[in-house]
């Protein structure tokens, strides 16, 4: 980085500690780790910063749910979260709790700051209160009419209709989401950031933000229409005590954010790194966001930072929306994708799906997620082009020039295609643009596929070893630009080419500028090997089988009083279901897996492989003699290409598995009715 260059911050939209990663996270963690990846190769150091949202009413609703406390249902996800993004190569350098006193003190000190500004100031507003819960519901605890478009609505947002943010008490026939009553109104004390003041500031402001233009334009549309003052604070006791008054807690969406600042300070004193050098003077600050929460992040948040007098952000990078079989992205509906269960668990690599979530649309278009078409990309463009291409290129050197980079010049057109590649990801990565990124990558993988074909190396081989010697030295080096350009995108796979390249150091340290630099004549390729596997049809149909199952299993389910029950069955359906008594016979973990295990278990009949999602509860070595219960006739499936006949049958207690087993030893094979 030259010295004048500002430090580049860039932070992710921090989940909710309120439920496990899906795709739909993925949308804007994955681009986002590209885009740091991407700023890295340019030669820059950015700090990679993100964090739990631990706080609001939907975690309190969940925990009273669930019979826990809100502390550990966030520590639970807060360490899920942590998990899939280390899984799926998501790198931060901080990974923070907004429920952290580090974020308790910055959020204190930036209210303070505001109203010592004079931006807050105290107001009575008419709040839903449920008389016979006898509580106020704040946001997520009433759920109503909108007032602007009339559609159903919740407390906070109207999440079905015109998408606004709605204030506290501005819900028309509210609703308590705990009990279903109707709600009245009371009157509170409550606490207003001045907004609507900032219009002036904040239509400068965002003319000239950076990022995607979805998320500038929504933001002055909205500034033009009005800003209306915001209010701060919520009647709860988990959150960040509000420092005017120790009874109300300050509004999720002012300590959410503040987040990024607090993460900051955190990652600071472990790196002994300097969060003001981000925060409290000129630097570049890029947020990755749903683009759903453009409002909160181009709207209050600079208010808020402006207001307390911290660094502006720079960009803010908003995501498209998002589709399961073309059908709208919905967990209680089942069209949704859990990255753990539907996706690592099944033995699928990270960087298949990091780079379905890149190449399929542009950053802020609608992705369609569907098996098929992961199928097709796996097979069509990284198996058939890119994985196709390198390994030509390395097999082929390796048995006919012993292993070594063969010595050669590089063909004029085959730099003007790597140098027009890299010119390529360069702007893509600048416009946030993965599409353009990844296409860009692998129109080289293309042309060397082609390049390879019209040069005939197999023929070269026979007649004239010079030039057949220059050819593949050309292949090499595309194959060194590959992997450089497409490491943001793939880094574990791109590790893997570079290593069988026989390059020095790793794909990640390369920069974008490096993909020209001759490769090394005379070093040793690696061993040859497939960097990806072809997916076959029942592979596919498998998968496919998730999401049908799912949907048809929630389709008999009606959700009532916001609990979910389950339609009645006919005595004869539970009657075709064969559930007997079992004995563990042998049992090992899968490998690559970090739920499953595999057993092996006499049904009476005969013994039966069976795979299970214990491995986080039982040690194999614990299971064997014991009693389990199996059922039997459940359809065969592959799970990490692991056969299972049967599904063993237990409980789910705060994520863990509690086996089920008669109350006393049982012959195997003893049917339960
Ligand atoms: N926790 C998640 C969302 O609304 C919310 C983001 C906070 S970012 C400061 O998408
Ligand atoms: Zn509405």
């Amino acid at each position: 980085m030259a010295p004048s260059e500002p430090p580049i911050l860039v932070t992710c939209g921090l989940p909710y500690a309120n439920g496990p990663c899906h795709i739909g996270h993925l949308r804007t963690y994955v681009p986002a780790d590209i885009y740091v990846r991407g700023q890295k190769k340019m030669g820059y150091h950015p700090l990679f910063i993100c964090g739990s949202d631990s706080h609001g009413t939907p975690i309190v609703v969940n925990a009273e749910e669930r019979g826990t406390t809100p502390e550990e249902l966030v520590s639970l996800y807060h360490d899920h979260f942590d998990d899939v993004f280390s899984r799926m190569g998501v790198e931060f350098d901080y990974f923070g709790n907004t429920d952290d006193p580090s974020n308790h003190r910055r959020t204190r000190s930036i209210v303070e700051a505001l109203m010592d500004e004079g931006h807050v100031y105290e107001k009575d507003i008419q709040l839903a209160y449920c008389p016979s819960c006898d509580r106020s519901l704040p946001d997520r605890y009433v759920e109503g009419t909108c007032p602007y478009c009339s559609s159903p609505a919740r407390g906070d947002e109207c999440d079905q209709g015109c998408g606004r943010h709605l204030e506290p008490g501005e819900i028309s026939d509210p609703v308590c989401k705990v009990c279903g009553s109707k709600a009245g109104y009371r009157t509170q004390k409550h606490y207003f950031f001045r907004l609507s003041a900032f219009s002036d500031f904040l239509i400068d402001y965002l003319q000239n933000l950076g990022g995607t233009a979805n998320a500038r334009n929504y933001a002055l549309e909205w500034v033009k229409q009005e800003l209306k003052d915001w209010c701060i604070t919520r009647n709860l006791d988990w959150g960040v005590k509000f420092p005017g008054n120790e009874d109300l807690v300050v509004y999720v969406w002012v300590d959410a954010p503040i987040g990024y600042i607090s993460f900051t300070e955190e990652w600071a004193l472990r790196a002994e790194g300097d969060w003001e050098r981000y925060w409290r003077k000129p630097s570049r600050i890029v947020h990755f966001i749903g683009g759903d929460i453009v409002y909160h992040h181009c709207i209050f948040w600079p208010a808020m930072l402006k207001g307390a007098g911290y660094t502006l952000p720079t960009a803010v990078v908003a995501s498209g929306m998002l589709k399961i079989d073309n059908k709208t992205f919905s967990k209680s509906r089942g069209y949704v994708l859990w990255v753990i269960d539907d996706y690592l668990e099944r033995g699928l690599h990270p960087d298949l799906l990091r780079y379905y979530l890149a190449s399929y649309t542009s950053h802020t278009k609608e992705l369609n997620f569907s098996w098929k078409i992961f199928a097709e990309k796996v097979n069509g463009e990284l198996v058939g082009a890119l994985g196709n291409f390198v390994n030509r290129a390395v097999t082929f050197t390796a048995k006919n020039f012993e292993g070594t980079v063969p010595v050669g010049n590089l063909d004029p057109e085959v730099t003007a295609k790597i140098e027009a590649a890299v010119v390529e990801v360069k702007a893509a990565l600048a416009e946030c643009e993965f599409k353009k990124l990844a296409d860009g990558a692998m129109a080289l993988a293309d042309y060397g596929n082609v390049y390879f074909q019209a040069n005939e190396p197999w023929k070269l081989a026979k007649v004239d070893r010079v030039r057949c010697a220059a050819v593949l030295k050309n292949c090499l080096q595309i194959g060194k630009a590959l992997s450089i350009l497409f490491q943001p995108v793939m880094p574990d796979k791109m590790e893997s080419a570079w290593r069988q390249l026989g390059l020095s150091g790793a794909a990640a340290e390369a920069l974008f500028d490096d993909a020209l630099v001759p490769v090394e004549e005379g070093r040793r390729l690696g061993v040859p090997e497939h960097i990806f596997d072809k997916m076959d049809d029942s592979m596919v149909s498998d998968l496919e089988e998730i999401f049908k199952n799912r949907v048809a299993g929630l389709e008999g389910k009606k959700v009532e009083g916001g609990e979910e029950k389950m339609t009645p069955i006919k005595f004869e359906d539970f009657k075709r279901l064969d559930i007997r008594i079992a004995s563990v016979k042998e049992a090992e973990t899968i490998k690559g897996s970090e739920k499953l295990l595999r057993l092996i278990v006499d049904i009476g009949s005969e013994e039966r492989q069976i795979v299970a999602g214990i491995a986080k509860s039982y040690r194999p070595e614990d299971l064997v003699g014991r009693n389990i219960v199996v059922l039997t006739n459940l359809e065969p499936a592959r799970l990490f290409g692991v056969e299972s006949r049967g599904m063993l049958l237990a409980g789910e207690l705060d994520g863990s598995a509690v086996l089920l087993a008669p109350e006393r030893e049982t012959p195997p094979g003893t049917k339960i009715r």
